[in-house]
């Protein structure tokens, strides 16, 4: 029996998976005072309602090779999805990992996705992962499949703020000032390059709400699967659920909290949307 597992960051917001050995790397969260370790036994929201992670200097950092080797353990077959290269270093610690691994043991093979997304885009692409494992097929057809598959997801954000996001340049600062950065809501999605793409800057959640189902369809969502993760923000993730439901008479749609990587950058309020679409 190949040994098969299933390896992300803590980006993804995924902490367990039935039925398929699974482990998450986590990133953490560093303030002038503490580090918290994005891992199971985060208490989210006391890290986002602690000042010193909305106030004061604060950043992040990724997972490194070593912690990927760990979390591979003895597998003969490792699935990894990291965020997106583009805002991270994770993806690179995997690589890395992914090539001493294959050195140390040649008989295993460990691919890498670098998601040029984060949290429920990860999550859908996850889930799928684990479809193709419990089917049985080979390491090439899953590969396959994935790569595939992530030709038809894609991930819009609603942010409050984005402050943490400019203080650790994951965007521009001129970006950061024009969609007026603090105290103004901005609609955007994951570019194909896999960094923050600026759509809009509706007023209001009645209009947030249209914004996005316009967005959805616009991008070619249809009815299919969509993750709504939202950080301390439940009564806006499900109506845009209800909203979601009635527009495109989706059925395979869930609403969850954000995890603590996700959380810090989307700030409070925040939502995250991972959708699959034609
Ligand atoms: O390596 C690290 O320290 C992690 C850095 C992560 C920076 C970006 C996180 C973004 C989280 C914000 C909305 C979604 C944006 C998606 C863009 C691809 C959430």
């Amino acid at each position: 029996m190949r040994k098969i597992k299933i390896v992300t960051d803590s980006s993804s917001d995924v902490l367990t998976l039935d039925g398929v050995d699974f482990e998450s790397a986590p990133l953490k969260i560093v303030t002038g005072e503490k580090v918290y370790l994005d891992d199971a036994s985060l208490d989210v929201e006391g890290m986002v309602n602690d000042p010193a992670t909305y106030k004061g200097k604060s950043s992040t950092s990724c997972p490194n090779p070593d912690d990927y080797l760990r979390a591979f353990g003895d597998a003969d077959e490792v699935y990894c999805v990291t965020i997106t290269g583009s805002l991270s270093g994770s993806y690179n610690s995997a690589l890395v990992a992914k090539n001493t691994y294959e050195k140390e043991n040649p008989t295993s093979r460990v691919y890498v996705l670098n998601s040029l997304s984060t949290g429920p885009e990860m999550a859908l692409i996850i889930e799928r992962m684990r479809a193709l494992i419990l089917e049985g097929h080979s390491f090439d057809s899953i590969t396959a499949a994935i790569d595939e598959y992530t030709t038809h997801t894609g991930l819009f954000f609603v942010l409050e703020s984005m402050r943490n996001l400019a203080n650790n340049g994951r965007v521009s600062p001129i970006v950061a000032k024009l969609a007026g950065m603090l105290g103004i809501r901005v609609v955007g999605r994951a570019s194909d390059r896999g960094d923050l793409e600026m759509l809009s800057k509706p007023r209001g959640e009645r209009n947030t709400l249209t914004e996005v189902i316009v967005q959805l369809r616009k991008n070619g969502y249809n009815g299919g699967a969509i993750r709504i993760a939202h950080a301390m923000n439940e009564p806006f993730a499900k109506s845009l659920a209800d909203t979601v439901a009635k527009e495109f008479g989706a059925t395979d749609i869930t609403v969850y909290s954000l995890r603590g990587l996700c959380s810090f950058y989307a700030e409070r309020g925040g939502l995250i949307i991972g959708f699959e679409k034609q």
